[in-house]
């Protein structure tokens, strides 16, 4: 179904892969690039086929970050006139799980971006970065927001001013990547997890992505309203009904999303 120029889109069952495939610049994310990721993971979102999403590198690596021969010569006016950050907010409005598999680099936007998902896995000799500082800027796609709050400001720090390669270990201890696997399992392994998730309830997922991602944002007693809201919500839902009486009939439930 793939039609794209800079990534690669492969539906199996109910997860849908998008694989970044730029190989030969490392898939450095450029501004067509970045066009193409968000526009692709929309439409997944809407199709009711596909329950979890996951994020992969072809070739060597996952990312090596934007596109330095595209920045290179920005002036900040130009940026602002652009506005590129207006299509890269898009990925944190993805409503299903979004999974990152990660292999050989995720170096600045490459990083960032698997920082938007939901969970990222990664291969155990995979580096991570900000490399930014060694360019004289500093991380613009959410990486200074993202990964404070997912490591604490000490960390963060000591990792954004250094621009460092920094092991996957390194990063699982932190918390950060949720597993780790030998570079030749890593898509099986994420994808046997993606299946999985696909197979409970997808609004009971989608409901809690969001209620976590407030309690990111929000103070607790609003979180803990948004809390409320969705989980009377998925009484609305047929799944509800389905799970409950599956579970007192002593069967395993089937989800429809409904
Ligand atoms: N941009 C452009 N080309 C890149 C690239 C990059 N980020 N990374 C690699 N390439 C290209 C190389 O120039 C090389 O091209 P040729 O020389 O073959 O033409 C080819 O990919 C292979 O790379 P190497 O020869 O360097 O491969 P090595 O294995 O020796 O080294 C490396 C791999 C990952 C260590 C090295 O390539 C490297 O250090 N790359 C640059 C890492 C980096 O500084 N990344 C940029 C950080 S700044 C935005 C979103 C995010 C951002 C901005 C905007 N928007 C949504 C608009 C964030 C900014 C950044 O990410």
């Amino acid at each position: 179904m793939s039609h794209h120029s800079y990534i690669k889109v492969k539906k199996e069952g109910s997860v849908a892969k998008l694989y970044l495939n730029r190989p030969q610049q490392l898939n450095a994310l450029h501004r067509a690039m970045v066009e193409e990721i968000v526009t692709a993971l929309e439409h997944l979102d809407g199709d009711e086929e596909v329950r979890v999403i996951i994020l992969l590198g072809k070739g060597k690596t996952f990312a090596a970050g934007a596109d330095i021969d595209e920045m290179m010569e920005a002036d900040p006016i130009q940026l602002e006139q652009l506005n590129q950050f207006a299509v890269w907010d898009r990925i944190r409005l993805i409503k299903k799980p979004l999974l990152a598999a990660v292999h050989g680099v995720a170096l600045g936007g490459g990083f960032e971006l698997a920082l938007h998902c939901d969970l990222i896995f990664a291969a155990a000799d995979a580096r991570f970065g900000f490399p930014e500082v060694k360019l004289g800027v500093m991380p613009g796609a959410g990486g200074t927001q993202y990964l404070t709050k997912a490591v604490g400001k000490h960390r963060a720090l000591q990792w954004l001013w250094s621009g460092e390669m920094l092991e996957a270990t390194l990063l699982w201890q932190a918390g950060l990547i949720v597993r780790l696997f030998p570079e030749q399992e890593l898509e099986q392994e994420v994808t046997i997890y993606a299946q999985r998730l696909a197979s409970q309830a997808p609004l009971a997922l989608r409901l809690i992505k969001e209620a976590v991602n407030k309690a990111q944002d929000l103070p607790l007693v609003e979180g803990m309203a948004w809390e409320r809201k969705n989980f009377y919500l998925l009484f609305a839902s047929q799944d509800q009904k389905e799970g409950m009486r599956a579970f007192k009939a002593k069967r395993s439930p089937r989800f429809t999303g409904r």
